[in-house]
């Protein structure tokens, strides 16, 4: 192995939250083969007092609770400090949308990414002194970053050379990233009156490459031109 896995660290108030998420499928085949680790520190122990508190009201007033600034940076710097060079994010609706440029940049932060995923209505704002980057995964809000944590994770995964089966189709991708995909079908070639395309059961490679191009594009234009507006 030339570089080591690509390593997922996750500061979290609900570790077992990343148990089943990563155990099947791609991620958990991942895993097993040693291209990735997925490793959720739980934040509790840093905790102040015999309660283990980790949040507080605001100052200045207001509805919710804050993530207190001390347990977190104890906790950034015990996982820091035994995974040196892990690039810190923070999961927060204020950060850089997650956009698969940004997946990609991800996906070459070796040794791997440190994710703070944080509960409550947010964290102390000197915690954002102590991270490289905020990211978001869209403009929703959700009742922690645990699950954005997860998207990204799943994301970044992915792009891990070996975690596709097929190699092939990480080129496609990059094609692709920036489109919609275009319409596929499966078996049978008629459905409910519905039949499949006839160009995709004519064997004709080129054209089908063509009618794919072409669909994706329309697709996009009809549904995200946004997509097409963010030029590269
Ligand atoms: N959060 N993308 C964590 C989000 C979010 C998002 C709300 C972050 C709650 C505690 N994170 N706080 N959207 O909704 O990243």
């Amino acid at each position: 192995m030339a570089s080591g896995a690509m390593e997922f660290h996750i500061i979290t108030l609900f570790p077992e939250m990343f148990e089943s998420p990563f155990r099947g499928g791609m991620t958990g085949r991942a895993i097993e083969q040693g291209i990735i680790i997925v490793k959720p520190h739980h934040l509790r122990p840093f905790g102040l007092g015999n309660y283990k508190q980790v949040d507080d009201q605001p100052y200045g007033g207001g509805s919710g609770m804050v993530m207190r600034p001390e347990p977190i940076a104890a906790a950034l710097d015990a996982v820091m400090s035994e995974h040196p060079g892990l690039w810190r994010i923070l999961m927060t609706p204020q950060g850089t949308p997650l956009m698969q440029e940004k997946v990609r940049e991800l996906a070459g932060r070796k040794p791997g990414l440190l994710l703070l995923a944080g509960r409550y209505e947010g964290v102390d704002e000197r915690v954002r002194a102590m991270v490289d980057e905020e990211i978001s995964i869209g403009d929703y809000v959700l009742s922690g970053g645990e699950l954005p944590a997860m998207v990204l994770i799943e994301a970044v995964a992915r792009l891990q050379p070996g975690v596709l089966g097929n190699p092939a189709s990480i080129e496609e991708e990059s094609f692709s990233a920036d489109l919609l995909e275009y319409p596929q079908y499966t078996r049978p070639e008629e459905f409910r009156g519905v039949r499949v395309p006839e160009i995709l059961l004519s064997g004709d490679h080129g054209k089908i490459r063509t009618w794919r191009e072409n669909q994706a594009r329309r697709r996009t234009e009809e549904r995200r031109p946004d997509l097409l507006k963010r030029g590269k």
